[in-house]
């Protein structure tokens, strides 16, 4: 009877070949300062997630799942490593194919990164994928001689098998250093973080025309008296310092959201799973397209133009109701009307392009962008350069819009086209190409299922529209009883907190004397226009999520 043929060796054989050939990638890859192989395909898998599957899920697939995302390639990886190895024990050109094709799968992802040459990514991969085989090859001749192979020799039963041993040795050892190597890689070639380098030389100039609110420069001012909620320019901090006039407002209320968010609690989405390091001095904004004179500009150029400061809330689509992806804060930059009027917009030029240097791109009516409203090619974010994860050196702005058909991050090219032309990313998965922020509103405190003390109590948050300002915020509270039937309440205005710009959000504080129970407390925003905020629900997909934000909490002495 013939022995059957151990299939784990070549199991285990191939595991270990993928992972050194993953861990030999990430280590080439940082060496040459090109991208991750892994993070590539992880990059890929986001861009060519099918229409319907991002048209169902949220636009912030690929961000909230980054970390599963690199995970799930690693793991299928290994996966696929293990399952062919036993094939590769038999036919050893099956193995060396794989692994081949494995490393042009990688390479292939790699070469499309914009911040990698094909020279690096090919380099990357031709280094992995030799990794891979050569550690299939060398393991499974190791196993054969281990006698895991029925075609050897019919080991002699009085010999001992030292190569089995000597096999699950070198596995072991193999799977050590290439788990070892990631991180080691990690922190001895941590790729220079030139960006925050480069925002320290920067020096942003002042606009023209300084936002409502702004500071004027203390230089042209002998006692600058800041306004409510205005920011210093030369500080790095925005949060406001409250003037008596303030101290009882909503501004002063412990744990509401800041009028001006700071840089570092500003939310980030983007498809990315590595954020574009771009050398500024290389940097180029072109204006291409439907345009009469195409145009170029460096990072200098654009910073000695005439500057604006306009302070907006920006808000992903994908916000739930009382969620937190939406901010506020002063942005600077270049009139996008100004650089649009300099190209001269074909008359037929009906969609403004934002491309990314990446290749994301945003899309939004031309007639938006030349309806008065103070769209910006910016680069300034609350008195600082643009963080690298915020689109550093350049971004788009475009008050009242989701950041998904609007706020470009790593701008690269504004191109003029027609709205029934092209489909900028978002909108060729399945997202409306027309999406103005909706009027929402949200409780900051108290956070939802507290248990708090009865008394005296202050509810508060923050609302936004569009572009019609927010006018008025009103707030129920509700007594649920044991039996769980609600006795609503009357909806009751709040105080509202200074309006900045029309396009930013505002703070509002409401006073309730909480008896003991439990309670619901729901707030709406009232626009300019007179338009209340709806009850309805709707999820985020399409156009962005409605419904009032309705909190609980248990009131105990
Ligand atoms: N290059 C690039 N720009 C982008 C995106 C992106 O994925 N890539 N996402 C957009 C989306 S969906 C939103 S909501 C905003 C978020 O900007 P923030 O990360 O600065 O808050 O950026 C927009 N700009
Ligand atoms: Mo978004």
């Amino acid at each position: 009877m013939p022995r059957v043929r151990a299939w784990w060796p070549g199991a285990v054989a191939g595991l270990v070949a993928a992972a050194l050939a993953l861990a030999v990638g990430e280590l080439v890859a940082r060496l040459l300062e090109g991208e991750s192989l892994v993070r590539a395909i992880g990059d890929v898998v986001v861009d060519s997630s099918p229409r319907a599957v991002s048209g169902v899920a949220i636009e912030t697939f690929g961000t909230s799942n980054k970390p599963a995302l690199l995970s799930g390639v690693v793991a299928l990886s290994l996966l696929l490593g293990a399952l062919l190895g036993p094939l590769a024990m038999r036919y050893r050109a099956i193995g060396v194919g794989a692994m081949a094709a494995f490393a042009l799968a990688g390479g292939l992802a790699a070469a499309r990164d914009p911040f990698t040459s094909p020279a690096q990514a090919w380099t990357t991969a031709a280094a992995a994928g030799g990794a891979g085989i050569a550690t299939l090859l060398w393991l499974l001749r190791m196993a054969n001689e281990g006698g895991a192979d029925a075609r050897a020799a019919p080991p002699d039963p009085r010999v001992k098998r030292p190569g089995r041993r000597r096999f699950l040795q070198f596995a072991g050892g193999g799977l050590a250093v290439a788990a070892l190597s990631v991180p080691l890689g990690r922190r001895l070639i941590e790729p220079a973080d030139d960006v925050d380098a480069q925002r320290a030389a920067i020096v942003l100039p002042p606009p023209s025309t300084p936002a409502p609110g702004t500071l004027t420069p203390a230089s042209e001012e002998a006692t600058p008296q800041p306004p409510p909620g205005a920011r210093t320019p030369a500080s790095q901090t925005p949060t406001p310092e409250p003037s008596p006039a303030v101290q009882s407002g909503p501004a002063s209320v412990p744990g509401i959201s800041p009028l001006v968010t700071p840089n570092s609690e500003f939310y980030r989405i983007d498809t990315r799973l590595s954020v574009p390091r771009i050398d500024s001095a290389q940097w180029r904004l072109r204006i291409t397209g439907m345009v009469e004179r195409p145009a170029e500009f460096t990072f200098d150029e654009l910073l000695a133009m005439d500057l604006r400061e306009e302070v907006s809330t920006l808000a992903c689509v994908s916000n739930e109701v009382g969620g937190d992806l939406v901010g506020t804060a002063y942005w600077l930059g270049v009139p996008l009307p100004a650089l649009l009027r300099g190209a001269g917009v074909q008359a037929d030029a009906t969609q403004v392009i934002g491309r990314a240097v990446d290749g994301f791109t945003v899309g939004f009516p031309t007639d938006v962008a030349l309806d008065g409203r103070e769209s910006l090619v910016v680069f300034g974010m609350n008195g600082e350069p643009l963080p690298a994860d915020h689109g550093f050196p350049a971004r788009l702005i475009v008050p009242g819009l989701y950041g998904y058909v609007s706020a470009t991050k790593w701008l690269g090219e504004i191109e003029l086209s027609r709205l029934d032309s092209f489909d900028a990313y978002w909108v060729y998965r399945g997202w409306p190409q027309q999406a103005p922020i909706k009027l929402q509103s949200r409780i900051d405190v108290p956070r939802g299922g507290q248990s708090l003390a009865p008394g005296n109590m202050r509810i508060a948050g923050v609302a936004w529209g569009g572009l019609s300002g927010v006018s008025g915020v009103q707030v129920r509270v509700s007594r649920r009883s044991t039996g769980g039937e609600r006795s609503e309440g009357a909806w009751t205005d709040a105080e509202l907190g200074e309006e900045l710009s029309d396009s930013s959000w505002r703070q509002w504080v409401a006073d309730w004397v909480a008896s003991e129970g439990v309670f619901d407390l729901e707030v709406r925003a009232i626009d300019r226009s007179g338009m209340v905020q709806t009850a309805e629900e709707a999820p985020p997909f399409p156009d962005g999520a409605t419904g009032h934000h309705s909190i609980r909490v248990r009131i105990r002495a």
